[in-house]
């Protein structure tokens, strides 16, 4: 694979089937309109901003019901990541760092499976969140997609209506950092499947430095294998990213998510990153410029803008 890419491929797909809140859906949007490809472009890279998916088109005449679940809109979020997966998939094809601006987290059905069709077995991912995002169908509670995606892309679930993703990551190359709200059944499947999981708790006790270390010697040891990044922006603490749908104090500070990016960086084994989960619509004015730029700013730093 290509390490250190020079050509960004930025994918938007505001998609906000996942969960039940508006606004995240305008992220990209916002996003792009307060500079990102500009300011990745200042950095050395070629980008080309990909158009927006129409989520709208994707939306099917009738939704179906799954015994043993409240699950909602499965049909709509299947369709809409499989269409998102063939652009990722794409990007990666072509040698260039695969940037997906959500929309709300179940797209990461698409953006990993995407990545993974190119990259295969060795494709190591790193999942900062404050949430697990690994009920099952029967697990879920709230239905709700976005906390659901890791249990399909670990094979953990599955569904005739997913089964265009053939999930083929590895729960030895995956990794939680910035966990601290997780669901009791969700932490039964994390350890029952030996799922390597930092949470909030280990940041404290050892230190962002410590965590990321340990992270990428878990899933990467020698350094030789791509990472995917999948960055839900309510990982860090909603004093610094509150524009979010389910923020949970005690997250990561501005700096620990920067410098987790930066680590990130200097492993010049990046090769794909989503942001999801800012949502412009939820909090004031001030919130919501807050929260686009950090997101920007950590997508930045991802980049490598702050390595010298
Ligand atoms: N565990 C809860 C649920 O399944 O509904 C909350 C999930 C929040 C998920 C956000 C995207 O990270
Ligand atoms: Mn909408
Ligand atoms: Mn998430
Ligand atoms: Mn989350």
């Amino acid at each position: 694979y290509i390490k250190n890419p020079s050509s960004v491929g930025i994918i938007p797909t505001c998609y906000d089937g996942g969960q039940k809140k508006s606004g995240v859906d305008i992220a990209p949007g916002e996003m792009l309109k307060a500079g990102l490809a500009t300011q990745i472009e200042k950095m050395g890279y070629s980008v080309n901003v990909l158009p927006d998916e129409d989520c709208e088109s994707h939306k099917p005449e009738s939704e179906i019901s799954v015994e043993g679940s409240n699950v909602l809109n499965l049909v709509w979020t299947s369709n809409v990541c499989k269409a998102h997966a063939a652009r990722v998939e794409e990007q990666c094809r072509l040698g260039n760092f695969a940037l997906s601006l959500g929309g709300d987290h179940s797209l990461a059905l698409g953006t990993i499976t995407g990545s993974s069709r190119v990259y295969g077995e060795d494709l190591c991912i790193i999942w900062v969140d404050a949430h697990t995002d690994i009920n099952t169908l029967s697990t879920t509670d709230s239905g709700n997609l976005h906390g659901c995606p890791v249990s399909f892309l670990l094979g953990i679930e599955t569904h005739p209506e997913l089964a265009w993703m053939k999930p083929i990551i590895r729960k030895d190359r995956f990794v939680y950092i910035g966990l601290r709200d997780i669901e009791h059944k969700e932490r039964k499947i994390v350890k029952d499947n030996n799922i390597k999981a930092f949470t909030m708790h280990h940041v404290d006790k050892y230190g962002i430095g410590a965590v990321v270390q340990m992270a990428i010697d878990h899933i990467n040891p020698n350094l030789d294998l791509p990472i995917h990044l999948s960055l839900d922006v309510d990982a860090m603490d909603p004093s610094v990213a509150p524009a979010t749908g389910t923020p949970v104090r005690g997250g990561l500070t501005f700096r620990e998510c920067h410098y987790l990016c930066e680590a990130i960086a200097e492993t010049n084994c990046l090769v794909a990153m989503d942001l999801v989960e800012v949502n412009p619509l939820l909090g004031d004015e001030s919130a919501f410029n807050q929260t686009v730029a950090v997101g920007n700013s950590v997508i930045r730093c991802a980049l490598g803008e702050t390595l010298l």
